[in-house]
């Protein structure tokens, strides 16, 4: 049975999420999307789907039987919501939200439905190369990890759009998600630190440097640049007791000319991930079609939101900013296990 999705949010990302959907990946197809800009939604929308007026339209719709939300942050707790209120199956790209009371009132919605029904776009925990690094860890060869080295960089960011609090609230997620799965682990604390301003960003915070404070005492350090201008460049490198594991460098052609030897770098994230999130779809079709979710949960994205808001009151005070995480609800599985 083909599962029947709806798209809210046509712009970069949703664009992409449909051709994927539509073109690459069998088990879905796209019949119905919506945005606040109707012509791009109508631009976007593949043959044969409805342009709905509105997401509470599309999400009530009975035609939709899943929904993909890839509006912007702030708009996306109540189309969660809307969504686990109709009993749909809802994969969510990052952030989750963009508070943790927001983060909070989701849970506590599927919590009460009783099954989980959000999937939210860590999509590194789909990449070949994260699951290999993961697996080295948790055979535990090296020994115990006691440091990760995680670097974030952009080539830019849109002008105007991206704020100075988005490499913390936008951007960091990511690399809060990944060490507490990496590492199966929890943040309890975040520090910041801001480096010598790149001219590039104009008066964006750009760099940010950060410090996640593991419960099991190790210790992350996450570059974020978001304005390289030379590609996306994603590195991660575990320092354990008797070794170190690393992501490779990305496979590319080698090219030799006047300027030397050389590989070319992803230019942005749907191409350096384009593989995790085929596999990430894939795996959100197969739950999504038995009327659930797996993979990263409501759960996971509460815990990047407090990452994110620890990271902001972080820059203010100069400081360390503690994260205290509720009792686990037992929908998400138990403290310690960290599923992929
Ligand atoms: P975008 O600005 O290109 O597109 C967002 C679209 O959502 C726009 O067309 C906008 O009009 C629409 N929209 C916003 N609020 C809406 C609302 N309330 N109702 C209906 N439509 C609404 O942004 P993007 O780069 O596609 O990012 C979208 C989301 O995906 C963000 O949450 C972003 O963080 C996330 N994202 C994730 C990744 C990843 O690697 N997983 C990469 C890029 C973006
Ligand atoms: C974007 O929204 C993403 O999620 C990308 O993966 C990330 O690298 C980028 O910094 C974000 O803006």
């Amino acid at each position: 049975m083909t599962l029947q999705v709806g798209v809210i949010g046509t712009g970069m990302i949703g664009q992409d999420h449909i051709r994927r959907l539509t073109k690459v990946l069998s088990g879905a197809e796209i019949v119905g999307v919506t945005d606040i800009d109707q012509a791009r939604a109508a631009a976007a929308a593949p043959s044969g789907a409805e342009v709905f007026t509105s997401p509470s339209a599309l999400i009530s719709s009975e035609k939709v039987q899943a929904v993909i939300i890839c509006s912007w942050g702030p708009a996306h707790e109540e189309q969660l919501l809307a969504c686990i209120a109709a009993g749909k199956p809802v994969f969510c790209e990052k952030p989750l939200v963009t508070s943790a009371a927001a983060a909070l009132r989701v849970m506590e919605a599927e919590v009460a439905f009783g099954r989980r029904l959000v999937q939210v776009g860590f999509m590194r925990r789909f990449d070949a190369d994260y699951r290999r690094l993961k697996a080295v860890i948790d055979a535990r060869k090296l020994g115990a990890p006691l440091m990760f080295h995680s670097v974030h960089r952009n080539a830019s960011v849109p002008e105007g759009l991206y704020t100075s609090e988005m490499p913390l609230n936008d951007t960091l997620v990511h690399d809060a998600d990944i060490s507490r799965w990496l590492l199966s682990d929890e943040v309890t604390g975040v520090e910041v630190r801001v480096p010598r301003r790149s001219s590039r960003g104009g008066e964006l915070r750009d760099p940010v440097f950060v410090l996640l404070h593991m419960a099991s005492g190790a210790l992350v350090d996450v570059e974020i640049s978001v304005n390289v201008s030379y590609g996306y460049d994603i590195r991660g490198e575990v320092s354990c007791e008797r070794g170190v594991a690393a992501l490779p460098n990305r496979p590319a052609t080698v090219i030799s000319d006047v300027n030397g030897i050389r590989q070319a770098i992803p230019e942005d994230w749907r191409e350096r991930f384009i593989e995790a999130y085929d596999q990430e779809f894939r795996e959100w079709i197969v739950a999504a079609s038995q009327g659930t979710a797996t993979g990263p949960s409501t759960w996971d994205g509460y815990a990047a939101t407090l990452v994110a808001d620890a990271a902001l009151r972080a820059v203010g005070s100069g400081g360390f900013e503690a994260i205290n995480l509720i009792a686990k609800p037992e929908l998400y599985g138990t403290p310690t296990a960290l599923a992929a």
